[in-house]
């Protein structure tokens, strides 16, 4: 699919260094190094049935500002996005509004496109509609089958034009095989998992499944749901073997990051890590990397609770998307906070100190200042402090660049 435009990305003087992220795999700061020159990012996009909220735009600009710092360090990056264009909560929505899921779900990526493009996030090389890719997921499918990491369970519920049978992922046989999971399994609790996976879009309660947790690789077809033919029967893909081959094939393994908000920790960015290395045998990633969530009114912003400050009705109200940028960075990306006006409003004061700044002579070391902060688990906030201090007697051109190259902020 088209992507957005590509904002501009000034020159910027000498060169950034390698960024440390927090690893969710390790529980530490790891290296963020590609491989050779390419740096290969895949963030997990949207579930489009609602508008772009600042939760979404949260994750992206902090997944941005990792892409940005890559590139200041001399890296190429190679950078995948999926949509997650037919699941549930989509068909739930579009049923309830009385509208075809597909055509909701082309509406809601056009308004995220525009809202990605006003925010200036640098776009995804490639941008894939999970429906564009059925039959890979199908093939993965087919393959875990065959290597006894997948087992068929039986679906009364099935259409008759199925072949009768969801797939589930034997994670217990998976375990056993690959360098595969981030390791939270391990540090997380059984009832813990068991609440998130029921709460996130997996069934523990299914009779006969070999462990409650083992996640959904292909549903068979249900009557009045999208269905696609593929080599494993009549049906659709499970959430996590979708990332996991869009990521596959478009970036390879290991990815040098897998990104997304802290609510895809698990089961999302667990089982697709699971399916990538059981497909693979390699490490799904070098770096899980996830970032805290926005809250709005005391709760998660999200689309199913509703509380939700959408991008598109802040920039319609005439707001500087600079501003929301910059309401985003002032907090670090991996902790969870609450959107208010009061956070809007000081983001729009400082960006005003700081386009007021007056221009002054360049030593360079606001810029250095600024890329070591940010090589440090994206420490968009010190930057800002930084820069906040700065201003008060004037920013150098060098660190005009540099403010508009890492932070995405044309002064
Ligand atoms: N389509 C799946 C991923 S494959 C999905 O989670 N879609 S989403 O629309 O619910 O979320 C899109 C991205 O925004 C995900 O990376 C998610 O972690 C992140 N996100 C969702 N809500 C928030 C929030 N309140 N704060 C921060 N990030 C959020
Ligand atoms: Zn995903």
């Amino acid at each position: 699919m088209e992507a957005w435009a590509f904002p501009e990305l000034p020159e910027v003087p000498g060169r950034g260094t390698v960024p440390r992220l927090f690893s969710s795999a390790t529980g530490g700061l790891v290296a963020a190094e590609p491989d050779g020159d390419t740096a290969t990012l895949y963030v997990c996009g949207i579930t489009p049935y609602d508008a772009t909220h600042l939760g979404h735009a949260a994750t992206y600009v902090a997944f941005d500002t990792l892409q940005r710092v890559w590139r200041d360090a001399g890296y190429a990056v190679r950078y995948a996005q999926n949509v997650t264009d037919v699941d549930d909560p989509l068909l739930e929505r579009a049923e309830r509004d009385g509208v075809d899921w597909r055509e909701l779900g082309r509406s809601e990526v056009d308004g995220f496109r525009a809202d990605m493009a006003a925010l200036g996030v640098i776009p995804p090389d490639a941008y894939v509609a999970v429906t564009d890719r059925i039959a890979p997921a199908a093939v993965a499918a087919a393959e875990l089958l065959a290597a006894g990491l997948a087992y068929r369970l039986p679906a009364d519920d099935a259409s008759d034009d199925s072949d009768g049978a969801d797939i589930y992922f034997d994670a217990t046989a998976a375990s056993d095989v690959g360098p595969w999971y981030l390791g939270l399994e391990s540090r997380m609790r059984r009832d813990e998992m068991l609440r998130l996976f029921g709460e996130r879009g997996g069934d523990p309660g299914r009779a006969g499944k070999r462990d409650e947790l083992d996640p959904l690789l292909w549903r068979a077809h249900r009557d009045g749901e999208p269905v696609w033919d593929s080599p494993v029967g009549r049906g659709r893909p499970g959430w996590h073997i979708e990332c996991a081959v869009i990521a596959l094939d478009e970036l390879g393994a290991p990815l040098t990051v897998l990104g997304g908000g802290s609510d895809l920790v698990f089961p999302h960015h667990e089982f697709s890590a699971a399916h990538s290395s059981a497909l693979t045998g390699e490490a799904a990633a070098k770096v899980y990397a996830h970032g805290g969530m926005v809250a709005y009114q005391g709760e998660k912003m999200s689309k199913s609770l509703g509380n939700l400050v959408k991008v598109k009705e802040l920039v319609a109200a005439g707001v500087d998307p600079r501003g929301i940028r910059l309401a985003i960075l002032a907090h670090h990306y991996r902790s969870d906070w609450e959107w208010t006006d009061a956070v809007l409003a000081e983001a729009v004061e400082r960006l005003a100190a700081w386009s007021a700044a007056p221009a002054i002579e360049d030593d360079g070391a606001g810029l250095a200042e600024l890329r070591a902060v940010l090589a440090n688990d994206l420490d968009a906030p010190a930057a800002i402090a930084l820069i906040d201090e700065r201003a008060q007697t004037g920013l150098s051109t060098g660190l005009r660049a540099g403010i508009h190259l890492l932070l995405g902020i044309e002064l």
